[in-house]
């Protein structure tokens, strides 16, 4: 920690970046598995794992080769020509996820916004919703990202702050609250969207059934049920998708994060045919969205999660994870919450804020951190042993001893 090294590195983020963070004090310069190392060589557990995107692990060596390898023929296409990765990825991410047609990004947010197009151009031409009047449920405390659009429907004063005017259309409901999406649905609904776990919110899951419930609600009133599995999704809680804790298979799936392997941003949406027929050429697109070299690097990163069963890891050890959490009696801790290894642990407001505690726990050679000040998230690479998870437990017993 704070070396001249490690100072001016931060000196000159802080002079020529602008400052819309505030990471903890720490510069890293190399990563493998779950460990990251600092500039000056000392070595840390990354209980964030680029909030989800590196589920398979830091430089997974089968998906730094598809890097290396695609990087060597051609990386970038643009969609004014067909190249030979795309077609094979998106062929076995609709073999995975179980849907028709997939529709490629970059960014999770670029995914959102293309969920919600589809499902209002679905509501105009295909429920006849009168154009303009679409309108879109979403969920109090939500997070799907940063545009425009989407910050509209955020509940967090200081996301939209000064970045107004907004996008009209959307209809906010309490988290967790089926009654709720009844009385908020109306003849112009057209979609739903939720997280399956709010990140976040502070790793918050929602009752048993809930979202069965609200896709059942969904599918009697003619509504599209977006699930946004950016962050919950590829095996993150135990299972390949959150929603599969509840048998449900939403209209429209949000993928991102963990799709690009930690390597590259690649994000899509996945849906069948009766939904992505509303598109046709010119409707949307980017100029990155389906290239070959994301397209290498997230069929590799799929392949990684299937073929280490890395839902099935998470299934067992994150509840192994958070007995021995709970088994600490640590007097900060409120409760430990979560599913797979997406863990929450809720610290008592009596023992202050969780970002001191997470600057401890950096000095301690764990890397997580807060969020919505009482939270602290570990989310390690699902690729983490059971003596890593026990090494991690030791650690945070005595910094919240
Ligand atoms: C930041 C949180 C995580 C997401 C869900 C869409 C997106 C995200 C469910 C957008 C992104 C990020 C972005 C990152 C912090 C982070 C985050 F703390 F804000 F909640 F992961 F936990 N849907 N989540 O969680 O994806 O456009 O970023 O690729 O600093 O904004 P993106």
């Amino acid at each position: 920690m704070s070396t001249s090294r490690t100072h001016q590195f931060i000196e000159e983020a802080e002079l020529y970046g602008a400052h819309n963070y505030h990471p903890l004090p720490v510069v890293l310069d190399k990563a493998e598995g779950v460990w990251v190392w600092d500039v000056d060589g000392k070595k840390y557990m990354d209980c964030l794992s680029a909030y989800s995107a590196v589920n398979q692990g830091h430089r997974h060596p089968k998906i730094v080769q598809a890097l290396k390898d695609q990087a060597d023929r051609v990386t970038l296409t643009s969609r004014g020509f067909h190249n030979d990765k795309m077609g094979p990825m998106l062929k076995l991410l609709c073999e995975i996820t179980g849907y028709q047609k997939a529709l490629p990004m970059n960014t999770g947010a670029e995914a959102v916004e293309t969920a919600l197009k589809t499902a209002r151009k679905w509501g105009q031409y295909v429920k006849g919703v009168p154009e303009g009047k679409q309108e879109i449920v979403v969920c109090a405390q939500n997070f799907h990202g940063r545009t425009i659009t989407i910050i509209t429907f955020s509940s967090d004063a200081q996301t939209k702050d000064g970045f107004g005017p907004f996008t009209p259309g959307f209809v906010t409901i309490p988290y967790g609250d089926v009654k709720a999406l009844e009385r908020a649905i109306t003849p112009n609904t057209v979609g739903f969207m939720v997280e399956p776990i709010q990140g976040e919110a502070g790793v918050v899951v929602p009752p048993e059934g809930y979202l069965k419930a609200c896709f059942d609600l969904c599918k009697k009133n003619n509504v599209l049920f977006i699930a946004d599995e950016v962050q919950t999704g590829f095996c993150r809680t135990g299972r390949w998708f959150a929603c599969d804790y509840e048998a449900i298979k939403p209209d429209i799936m949000v993928l991102g994060k963990a799709l690009g392997g930690g390597m590259f941003p690649v994000s899509a949406i996945v849906a069948d045919d009766a939904v992505m027929k509303v598109f046709t050429p010119g409707d949307h697109g980017s100029t990155f969205g389906g290239n070959p070299l994301g397209a290498a690097v997230a069929q590799a990163a799929l392949e990684v999660l299937r073929d280490e069963k890395l839902d099935k890891r998470a299934a067992e050890l994150g509840p192994y994870f958070m007995d021995r959490l709970r088994a600490l009696n640590s007097r900060h801790i409120e409760l430990v919450r979560g599913k797979g290894l997406l863990v929450g642990v809720v610290i008592k407001t009596a023992s202050g804020k969780a970002r001191p505690l997470c600057e401890k726990l950096m000095g301690h050679g764990i890397l997580a951190k807060d969020t919505h000040e009482q939270v602290i998230r570990f989310a390690p690479a699902l690729v983490i042993t059971k003596e890593e998870i026990d090494w991690a437990v030791g650690v945070i017993g005595k910094v919240l001893a």
